[in-house]
């Protein structure tokens, strides 16, 4: 189906694209109230500022708020603190429309939804403002009567307070009538937010950038954000060839995120980020290893922000560990305004009881996974200043924090007792392969930094972690190459994952929550989870038998799963697998496959998205914030006729092209490369290997 028009119509916009399938998301208007839901969070906009959901404009009271402040939190009941909710700034009084479609055009950022025929047509665009996030954009063009009796609003000033920030937004609309019968009308609003986590804005701040932003005039607010996108996709532009649902969906997921967060001072990333209420707008390690990596890729300084906002709340995670009789820092599962633990402590079952959510008393390694994203920002921009200057305790007291945390055994060994790992279905376990692999990582790493140190007793302390880290139990078993998830899981009943249903699935949905713990079911990747993100800390060629193990036995019951586990079976050589499972992970929202997307989009799905094209089908390894060589192992599915990519690596753009019998480089500065480990040195402006 072709769509109805062009976006040209509004004029005013100068816009000119034609309807492309690789860069368009369009869903016609649903009568079903759950579709329209998933399509408000897929269709959302946001600027880190503020996210303003796909709501019609005429809809005065959304089931779902359709605007959220970002890193802004209100207190609220069971969940501490929320993300705060903002009313609508795009809302007009419509009469008569009629169903429509509406279109995300991810070149420019702009949502155009057209509804009618003829005089009767109605059309209009919104977009948020890529240049000047926090300035909210929307033009409506339809017959005058369809507007209703909208008088010109002159300028509103609104405040929003939250537990100690806010948002002061200014708005204001300017309606012509077209002198022609039957008579036409044209608005065009503008809506300036300006938030802070810490204190509420003054109007006069909003009222300032709103007259600002108004003298800079339409055509040019437009033409900025056209340039500003456009000098985005020149870095991130990735596509499949020959696979347009593969191609859409990852310039979905890279949308989404680079919209997802600010790029000054700090940006608290929630795990849907702010396309929907779910979660309470939290952020997890969804932020940390899911998203940052992608940021750091694509826009590092929004990565930077992210780690801002842990570095922020360091001293909170310092004083939590000291509460708990440990030493270091110890970041909270659910993270909010202050960073103390916001996670519920109880929520209620799919059969309506009260259950106990154990997640922020155990689920530790997030600690670990927070230092991991310092070092992989590092790793992508080279900015080592960071990690030996603010970045550092992110490493070495999160080091600190395991290394006070581990119990010693007779025999010398280490052990993490009572945690819960990436698999949720299994609580309070014993050393748990991927929270040890981790908290092992973190103390070689805190041992580098320390190693650094003048004196004795920093170099004192580093040889501990690195003797901790070694004594450390991973539960490997030597001959066979796997680790057994913790102590005791093979002892758990040997389902896999076909004998209750076609993966994904929830299975304490089907078996409850005591009967999925009593079973070898795991809900996302945990152990192959730790082969994804610290490959060095496992036995050398230890992926593929541990992937032949718990794969099976995965129900994919997080939309955390499917991308990970496409990433490493496309690093296992397993291409045509990986992309059956990364058709999963893009269906998770395009598809609302796990029910949820009504209330927001999966971020760490869509950084997985990613991350599996590029570290998986790319095969894409980083050195360490100190190297230099960048490895590629590509592994392309039978079906795609190339893999094209880019990203920002050290501060300079590169981009390459994967195919099944090569592979083409473009840089602007000499960089070290390895193909399947034959060593390439690529001068500007690249080559082809
Ligand atoms: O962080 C995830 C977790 O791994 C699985 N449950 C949902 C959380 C938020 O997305």
């Amino acid at each position: 189906m072709p769509p109805s028009g062009r976006p040209e119509e509004v004029a005013g916009l100068g816009r000119g694209y034609e309807f492309d399938p690789t860069w368009c998301l369009r869903r016609a208007e649903s009568p079903s109230g759950a579709a329209e839901r998933v399509t408000e969070s897929l269709l959302c906009l946001s600027d880190g500022v503020v996210g303003t959901r796909a709501v019609l404009e005429e809809r005065e009271d959304p089931e779902i708020a359709a605007v959220m402040a970002g890193g802004v939190y209100e207190a609220a009941e069971q969940v501490t603190e929320r993300l705060l909710e903002l009313a609508s700034w795009f809302a007009l009084p419509l009469r008569g429309t009629v169903p429509g479609e509406r279109v995300l055009d991810l070149r420019d950022g702009t949502l155009t939804r057209r509804a009618g025929e003829g005089a009767d047509r109605l059309v209009t665009v919104r977009f948020a403002s890529a240049r000047r996030p926090g300035l909210e954009v929307l033009v409506a063009e339809g017959p005058e009567a369809a507007f209703g009796a909208d008088p010109p609003t002159p300028t509103s000033l609104r405040r929003y307070c939250g537990a100690a920030g806010g948002v002061a937004v200014a708005t204001e609309s300017r309606t012509v009538v077209e002198a022609r019968s039957p008579a036409r009308a044209r608005l065009e609003r503008l809506s300036v937010h300006v938030s802070s986590s810490r204190r509420l804005p003054p109007p006069s701040a909003a009222a300032r950038r709103l007259s600002v932003a108004r003298a800079a005039g339409l055509g040019r607010l437009a033409e900025e954000q056209r340039a500003t996108w456009r000098r985005r996709w020149a870095v991130a532009d990735l596509e499949a060839v020959g696979d347009e649902e593969i191609t859409l969906a990852a310039r979905l997921s890279v949308f989404h995120l680079l919209s997802s967060g600010r790029r000054h001072g700090e940006t608290a990333i929630g795990a849907r980020g702010l396309t929907g209420p779910a979660y309470a707008g939290h952020v997890f390690w969804d932020t940390d290893v899911f998203v940052l990596p992608v940021l750091a890729a694509l826009d590092p300084p929004a990565a930077r922000a992210a780690l801002e906002y842990r570095l922020r709340r360091l001293g909170t995670a310092r004083r939590r560990a000291g509460r708990e009789g440990r030493a270091g820092a110890r970041f909270p599962w659910e993270s909010a305004r202050t960073g103390e633990e916001v996670t519920p402590s109880f929520g209620v079952d799919y059969e309506g009881r009260r259950v106990a959510i154990r997640t922020g008393e155990l689920e530790e390694h997030v600690t670990a996974d927070v230092a991991w994203a310092a070092w992989r920002y590092a790793a992508l921009t080279g900015d080592v200043a960071f990690l030996q200057g603010p970045g550092r305790p992110l490493v070495v007291e999160t080091a600190r924090y395991f290394a006070s945390r581990v119990t010693t055994d007779q025999r010398g060994r280490a052990h993490l007792l009572g945690v819960i790992g990436p698999d949720e279905y299994h609580e309070g376990v014993d050393d748990n392969a991927f929270t040890n692999l981790m908290a092992r990582w973190n103390l070689r790493r805190g041992a580098e930094l320390l190693a650094g140190d003048p004196g004795g007793e920093a170099r004192e302390e580093a040889a501990g972690f690195l003797s901790l880290a070694d004594a450390l139990v991973d539960n490997l078993e030597q001959a066979s190459g796997r680790y057994e998830q913790f102590t005791g899981y093979d002892e758990l009943k040997p389902h896999v994952a076909a004998d209750f249903g076609r993966p994904p699935y929830p299975a304490d949905l089907i078996l409850g929550l005591e009967g999925t713990a009593a079973t070898q079911l795991i809900k996302q990747a945990d152990v192959l989870m730790a082969h994804y993100l610290v490959p060095d800390e496992v036995a050398p060629g230890s992926l593929a038998a541990n992937l032949e193990h718990y794969l099976p036995r995965c129900v994919h019951g997080s939309s955390l799963s499917p991308g990970v586990h496409a990433a490493l079976l496309a690093r296992a050589g397993r291409a045509d697998e990986a992309l059956e499972l990364l058709r999963v992970a893009v269906a998770v929202d395009l598809e609302d496959l796990t029910g949820t997307t009504a209330e927001g989009l999966h971020l760490a799905n869509l950084g997985a998205i990613w991350q599996a094209l590029v570290h998986g089908f790319a095969g894409l390894e980083l050195p360490g914030p100190g190297g230099e060589l960048l490895r590629l192992a590509p592994q392309l599915p039978s079906s795609w006729q190339a893999l094209r990519l880019g990203l920002r690596w050290r501060g300079r753009p590169l981009r390459l092209v994967l195919g099944h019998d090569g592979v083409e480089v473009a840089v602007d500065r000499p960089v070290e490369l390895s193909v399947f480990g034959q060593p390439w040195h690529v001068e500007p402006p690249g080559g082809r290997m």
